[in-house]
């Protein structure tokens, strides 16, 4: 009875330990997405999330791409070219992802190797302008950040977490004009062209859109107030919260 307990746990550990980092994963990933990083004078970036204020306020991204490979070694990981749209899906604020100047996309070396900043266009209709491809569009008519061969992210990887490396392949900025509701800022994957990453060394190549993903993308807020005064009203909130919870 014992012995059986005690063979029971030793099993338990072992799986625990393959858990660990001794079991490979099914298949690693790679997921691009939009980071907002800065703004115009009055917006606020906190995390994933932004808020806005007046037409023509900007929004700055990273666009980044997270490769996770199978093992637990990210230095061993690499990207070489990723393919998509950038694009704002939402609840009625409006604005452009490209316009003159700074708002056009623009692939980061070494990902600059080869670049499409994507035609100019209203991809769902909402009124704002978006970058890239939609269904039935040109092949050429898509945002690309491409580097010369799969680049190791030893030296390239702007962050490593675990088994994941994060890329910097692109900046690009967004101009609000419309000042209320909110979007989402995000990456759509190509699927008609080959995203190329390797995971564990030449371990794994993958292409097209398996295991390809465009993340979660920013959320864009326009203020229903100056935001210094949403940010007392938030503050507050978080106090009586505290207090609540304390009770
Ligand atoms: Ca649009
Ligand atoms: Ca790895």
């Amino acid at each position: 009875m014992h012995r059986s307990i005690a063979k029971r746990v030793l099993g338990a550990g072992a799986v625990a330990m393959a858990l660990a980092g001794f079991s490979p994963l099914a298949h690693g990933s790679l997921v691009v997405t939009l980071v907002p990083t800065s703004g115009s004078s009055g917006v606020l970036v906190n995390g994933n999330n932004v808020t806005i204020n007046n037409v023509g306020d900007v929004v700055h991204f990273n666009v980044v791409g997270i490769v996770t490979g199978q093992d637990a070694t990210p230095g061993n990981d690499g990207l070489q070219a990723a393919f998509g749209s950038i694009q704002a899906d939402g609840n009625g604020l409006i604005g452009n992802f490209s316009s003159a100047g700074a708002s056009t996309y623009n692939a980061v070396a070494p990902f600059n190797t080869t670049v499409q900043k994507g035609a100019v266009q209203d991809l769902n209709g909402d009124g704002g302008l978006d970058l890239g491809f939609k269904a039935g569009d040109a092949s050429t008519n898509y945002v690309e950040s491409r580097a010369g061969s799969v680049v190791p992210s030893t030296g390239n990887a702007i962050s490593t977490s675990g088994g994941s490396s994060t890329f910097l392949i692109g900046t690009v900025d967004w101009t609000a004009t419309s000042a209320s509701g909110s979007t989402v800022a995000h990456w759509v994957p190509r699927a008609s062209i080959n995203t190329v990453w390797n995971e564990d060394g030449s371990a794994t190549n993958s292409n097209g859109t398996a295991n390809y993903t465009g993340g979660t993308g920013s959320t864009i807020t326009a203020a229903p107030e100056p935001g210094s005064l949403a940010l007392l009203g938030l503050g507050g909130l978080g106090l009586l919260l505290r207090r609540r919870r304390a009770m």
